[in-house]
């Protein structure tokens, strides 16, 4: 049956031509107009509370076998299309969280859909393989077509992994091979080393640390999890390394408004990072590596300016550690350019920039010389997915053909507009509208009401995410056209009237 909608919904985009312009701007006190769009709904659909009756039923079917507490609702991915996601009990949401900001360009994208057609494809899907041993015939030219036709500036050498955390962990141990390597000048480790690491001791395992920043997220795994710190949830009784955090600077929005104070928070925070850097060697512990977000996501969709990143990346130079920018969230088209480090306008940006979520596939860009000098000290069995490099070489070719980048850059401005709006209209409510293409995001007063909104949105049809302590984030799909806004506008502004 899942088969059968989902050639239903092949043959039909087969037959229609994809993905048509939007229709014209509206405002926040109008209603949605009716749009034309093939493989994508006209507009939410609601017919239950979210989570309905069957959701609620599988919940506890799977709580028999899960922890099922996180669970919002179950979901009907054959019916979902586009910018709407479909849950078990038949709603029709639009989906401004897009999986934690992982779907680049909608649901059942009709060209994704016809790669799984294509004889040519099937045995990518089939097979799965071990991918730093046994690479299939295309995989070097399937890697050039998907992945390095994106390389960040600089970089030749990438990576794949299966995940965020999995990308993050692999370029830290990257970056402190790197570090020893250099340290040693790049000769053999000595009996000791090779001892000493075998029982977790100096110095084979060396005192080494990756700085991080307050408020940061890289991942749950253990190495990862030392440069998070976003919540409490993530890291309590998880033995963890002491490693140097620095505070990420807390600017006041909009940031046009702010530039002198804002620029002095940055400088207090650049401050602390070089003080951090400098007691951290003197402590025996240096920092092989910095590692951060361009915007800081789970915790709270924090910004800071390109002058920031770019002194950063000078005190990451001045004092040899790796710079190393965590794109796992918003790198692949959400910020209106690919890379969100590319809004800062440098020559040299980073050393490795990681990525997963949009990109489909996990992994890590780095400079040559953050490549290990070994075989098989940066590897595991899958090593990433062959077809996920398929579909996001299909992905690329949907963002450049349909301009998508730009959509999101024109989207991205009317939503950014729409909250700015907003937040005059319920000062009480809202504050610090803030963003950088659809990657937005607003504050509610509280967390209280934050939740209470996103619920209430959900049970209207709009699906948003929290971040921080009291952020709404949107991480809408790339191919969130401008009407989407406006029929998200009408909605929250219902929302919101609701709890003046
Ligand atoms: O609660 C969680 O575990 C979540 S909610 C959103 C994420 C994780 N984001 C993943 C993420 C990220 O946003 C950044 C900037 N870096 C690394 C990661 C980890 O990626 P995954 O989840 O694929 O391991």
């Amino acid at each position: 049956m899942a088969a059968s909608l989902i050639s239903r919904q092949l043959a039909l985009s087969l037959q229609k031509n994809l993905w048509l312009s939007p229709a014209g701007c509206r405002y926040v006190s109008k209603a949605a107009t009716k749009t034309q769009v093939d493989y994508d709904y006209d507009g939410p659909s609601m017919k239950t509370t979210v989570p309905g009756p069957r959701s609620q039923e599988l919940t506890k079917q799977l709580g028999d076998i899960q922890n099922v507490g996180a669970i919002h609702f179950f979901c009907n991915y054959d019916e979902s299309r586009g910018n709407y996601l479909v849950d078990v009990d038949g709603n029709r949401m639009l989906d401004i969280y897009t999986q934690i900001s992982s779907i680049p360009i909608g649901y059942n994208h009709p060209a994704l859909l016809k790669m799984m057609t294509n004889p040519n494809n099937m045995s990518a899907f089939v097979n799965r393989p071990a991918l730093g041993i046994l690479p299939p015939e295309n995989f070097p030219e399937k890697i050039a077509e998907s992945l390095l036709s994106v390389a960040p500036i600089g970089m030749t050498r990438v990576q794949t992994m299966a995940c965020g955390s999995c990308s993050n962990e692999n370029a830290f141990k990257a970056m402190f091979i790197w570090y020893k390597n250099k340290e040693r000048g790049y000769s053999s480790p000595s009996e000791e080393d090779m001892s000493s690491c075998m029982i977790n001791q100096t110095p084979g395992c060396p005192e080494l640390s990756i700085l991080s920043f307050m408020g940061g997220f890289h991942g749950r795994t253990m190495g990862c999890l030392a440069t998070t710190h976003s919540k409490v949830i993530h890291k309590l009784d998880v033995p963890s390394f002491d490693w140097p955090i620095a505070p990420f600077p807390r600017l006041q929005y909009p940031l046009e408004e702010f530039t002198r104070e804002n620029a002095q928070e940055e400088a207090r925070c650049l401050e602390e990072v070089e003080d951090l850097i400098v007691k951290w060697r003197q402590r025996g512990k240096p920092v092989a590596g910095i590692v951060i977000e361009p915007i800081q996501s789970e915790g709270g969709d924090n910004h800071a300016s390109p002058d920031f990143f770019m002194k950063l990346r000078n005190i990451a130079r001045k004092h040899g550690c790796a710079f190393h920018v965590d794109e796992v969230q918003t790198g692949g088209g959400g910020t209106g350019k690919f890379w969100a480090h590319e809004h800062w306008g440098m020559e040299d940006p980073a050393d490795v920039v990681s990525f997963s979520k949009k990109l489909l596939t996990g992994g890590f860009f780095h400079k040559d010389e953050l490549q290990a000098d070994k075989p098989y000290r940066i590897f595991n069995t899958w090593m990433g997915d062959p077809s996920k490099n398929l579909f996001l070489a299909e992905v690329l070719n949907v963002i450049r053909r349909e301009n998508l980048l730009e959509e999101v850059n024109r989207s991205g401005k009317a939503l950014l507009n729409g909250l700015y709006e907003l937040q005059a209209q319920y000062p009480g409510l809202l504050s610090r509208a803030r963003g950088q293409g659809t990657f937005c995001a607003i504050d509610a007063c509280d967390a209280a009401t934050r939740d209470r909104l996103v619920q209430q949105a959900r049970d209207k049809g709009v699906l948003l995410g929290g971040c921080g302590d009291r952020s709404i984030r949107f991480r809408p799909a790339l191919v969130f056209k401008e009407y989407h806004v406006h029929i998200f506008l009408n909605i929250f502004n219902d929302v919101l009237a609701q709890n003046k």
